[in-house]
């Protein structure tokens, strides 16, 4: 996370300040700034005052340790146990651009070189030249690719790579969908009927709802948890662009309100940009210990 600006002033704020009212107004605003959202910024610098009141704490490391515990308590790693011999299916989710199809391509590759069988789907039916864009991924990682052609409707294609994955003994299906807007009735309904022949076809609890989120989006970000979750139900989120402007916090504030635990992040635009969420790393690299 090339988040200078902010992780440098956390920084500066805990190795120069005076543990008084003022740090603890300063740390609310560079939360908020973190993206963490007004309502839980509030919350943690006020239990975190009351931490330090209560335990007479008022070194800056303690105080910065107590920070992070409480970040931490917030998220979880998802942790799906892949097993290929039964058919998988993992649809991406997220509004236009966050990166889904990229996302999609860089799990394929992750999972290939684990030694998974996977097969991609390229659910996106609607967005120009959306197919070709992921047959190319397919071929550059030698990962097949079922598609459709453009305009059909994409819950057809969420049910053939099903089908190649069960013919080919199991396998995991990525599922790269249209991106849209989280206000569009219409594209949501479209979505949960994908996601129910998704559903349908895969092995029992072998269906999985991941939201691809724009690390750089800010709070919007819990907005868009919120309705794809209520449309579908959300099992873990990837956080992209994280190399970039991101500060990150909203992990925390998704984690807070709907209990959603983080996948993966990704760094960058090759394939090799994806790593495994840690909270603890993550945290740390948040508060820029
Ligand atoms: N820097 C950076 N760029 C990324 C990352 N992930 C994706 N991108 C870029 O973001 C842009 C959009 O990525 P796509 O994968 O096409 O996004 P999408 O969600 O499939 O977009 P739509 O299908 O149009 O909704 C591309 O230029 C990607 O290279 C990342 O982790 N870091
Ligand atoms: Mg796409």
């Amino acid at each position: 996370m090339a988040k200078i600006t902010f992780a440098q002033k956390l920084r500066n704020l805990f190795s120069s300040a005076k543990i008084d009212g003022d740090f603890f107004e300063e740390l609310t605003d560079l939360l908020v700034e973190g993206d963490v959202g007004a309502k839980l910024a509030f919350e943690l610098t006020e239990e975190l005052e009351d931490f330090c009141r209560k335990n007479k704490v008022f070194e800056q490391e303690k105080i910065i340790e107590e920070l992070e515990r409480m970040l931490c308590g917030f998220v979880n790693q998802a942790d799906f146990d892949i097993d290929d011999s039964k058919t998988n299916v993992f649809m991406l989710l997220g509004v236009n651009g966050v990166g889904k199809t990229t996302t999609a391509a860089k799990l394929a590759r992750y999972f290939k070189e684990g030694g998974k069988k996977v097969i991609l789907a390229a659910a996106d039916t609607f967005r120009a030249a959306a197919e070709e864009q992921l047959e190319m991924h397919g071929q550059k990682l030698g990962v097949r690719v079922v598609s459709h052609n453009h305009g059909t409707d994409p819950s057809a294609v969420v049910f053939d790579a099903a089908e190649a994955a069960r013919a080919s003994g199991g396998a995991l299906v990525l599922a790269d969908t249209a991106g849209r807007l989280h206000n569009k009735e219409n594209l949501v309904r479209e979505l949960q009927k994908i996601d129910r022949i998704a559903c349908q076809k895969a092995d029992e609890g072998c269906c999985r709802k991941i939201l691809v989120i724009d690390g750089t989006t800010g709070q919007n970000a819990v907005r868009q948890a919120e309705v794809f979750n209520e449309a579908v139900g959300v099992d873990a989120l990837v956080i992209t662009k994280c190399d970039s402007t991101a500060k990150g916090g909203m992990v925390y504030a998704i984690g807070k309100e709907l209990n959603i635990p983080v996948w993966f992040v990704c760094t960058g635009e090759k394939y090799s940009d994806l790593i495994p969420f840690d909270k603890i790393a993550y945290t740390r690299e948040f508060l820029g210990r």
